[in-house]
């Protein structure tokens, strides 16, 4: 039996981060912790590119684009949909994580689910606290398990057969042999 899994060790990984401007008081929180949490298990400055979305709803195409641009090992959505009276909760909360999901699938590289969704605004602050849940520090470290899970199960293409990732877009994964 081989048993493949993750790291926590992010050295050399680069992250990009999809943050969602509506809660900002909690998707602050969150971005802070989550960056605390990179930086923590080895991920440089410079290999983290933040990007600042409206709201949940637009996290999955953000998402998407960065997760497809090769530059990453892994994407991560971070927002805040607090159910108060807004019949939007519904909409919103379904769409980003269905969206989300469907952007880790397109793209073949890990996007987590860093997204609050909540009855109150007191749940969002509690869980957005990083001295009680810290949502984002949890979707840093997932993001950091994904990214080296990743690694560890892609299979090295055999020089002359297709269906490999071109090398333009390994994105510091496994890298095609070369043909002599
Ligand atoms: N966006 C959120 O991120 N959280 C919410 O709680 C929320 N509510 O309640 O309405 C919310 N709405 C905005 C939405 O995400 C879009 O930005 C907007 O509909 C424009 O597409």
């Amino acid at each position: 039996m081989k048993l493949r899994k993750g790291s926590h060790d992010a050295t050399g990984l680069k992250f990009g981060v999809v943050v969602a401007k509506f809660n900002k008081f909690v998707t602050s929180k969150l971005l802070s912790s989550c960056l605390a949490g990179l930086t923590k298990h080895g991920v440089k400055d410079q290999d983290i590119e933040v990007v600042r979305v409206p709201g949940a709803f637009e996290l999955p195409l953000v998402a998407r684009t960065l997760a497809k641009s090769a530059r990453f090992d892994a994407v991560i959505c971070l927002g805040a949909v607090i159910r108060g009276d807004t019949p939007h909760f519904d909409y919103i909360s379904a769409e980003a994580s269905r969206g989300i999901g469907q952007a880790a699938l397109d793209a073949d590289v890990p996007v987590i689910f860093g997204v609050l969704t909540t009855d109150t605004v007191a749940q969002a602050i509690e869980r957005s606290d990083p001295d009680k849940f810290n949502r984002g520090g949890e979707a840093a470290k997932s993001a950091i398990e994904m990214a080296t899970v990743m690694r560890a199960i892609r299979v090295e293409p055999v020089a002359g057969v297709t269906g490999g990732r071109p090398a333009s877009r390994d994105n510091g994964r496994v890298r095609p042999r070369r043909k002599r």
